[in-house]
């Protein structure tokens, strides 16, 4: 299978309860290779930006003020079948939902506040890398 990219980002509520350490070490140890990776606080045209594709959602407005609560850690990451394995080691959208020892499960607290992101396709795996870093901080 393929080595290709995805794209992740911490949110808020999992910086500012620590956890940034631990969700690092699942995610190696799971055998993705951090290729970017940084701290940012999101303005909240950024989270507009980022989450444009939601514009339509009922809970748009809710997330675009929990993105930019507090910092981030934004990541691409690099492994065989990337996306697909990266969203089934964080697990469903709802926390409730997802499975054991998914990183949700283990560190989300609700469907709005779930602790982490992961690119849904190839393409906007691109697409959000590119949003958050230059080619120069890609490696
Ligand atoms: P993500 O994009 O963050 O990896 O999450 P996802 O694909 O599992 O879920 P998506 O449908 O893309 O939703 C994006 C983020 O919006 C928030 N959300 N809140 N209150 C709600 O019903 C609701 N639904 C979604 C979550 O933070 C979700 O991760
Ligand atoms: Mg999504």
């Amino acid at each position: 299978m393929a080595v290709t990219k995805t794209f992740t980002m911490l949110k808020p509520d999992a910086v500012s309860k620590g956890y940034i350490g631990d969700i690092l070490k699942q995610i190696t140890g799971s055998g993705f290779r951090i290729v970017a990776l940084k701290m940012t606080h999101m303005t909240e045209n950024d989270a507009k930006a980022f989450y444009e594709v939601h514009k339509e959602r009922p809970f748009y407005g809710e997330l675009v003020e929990y993105m930019t609560s507090g910092p981030i850690v934004a990541a691409v990451l690099e492994k065989e079948n990337a996306v697909d394995d990266f969203r089934t080691l964080i697990g469903a959208t709802n926390p409730e939902e997802a499975a054991e020892g998914t990183i949700r499960k283990t560190y989300a607290t609700s469907i709005s506040e779930n602790a982490i992101h992961g690119s849904d396709s190839d393409e906007n795996a691109t697409i959000e890398s590119n949003f958050h870093f230059s080619g120069r901080e890609q490696f």
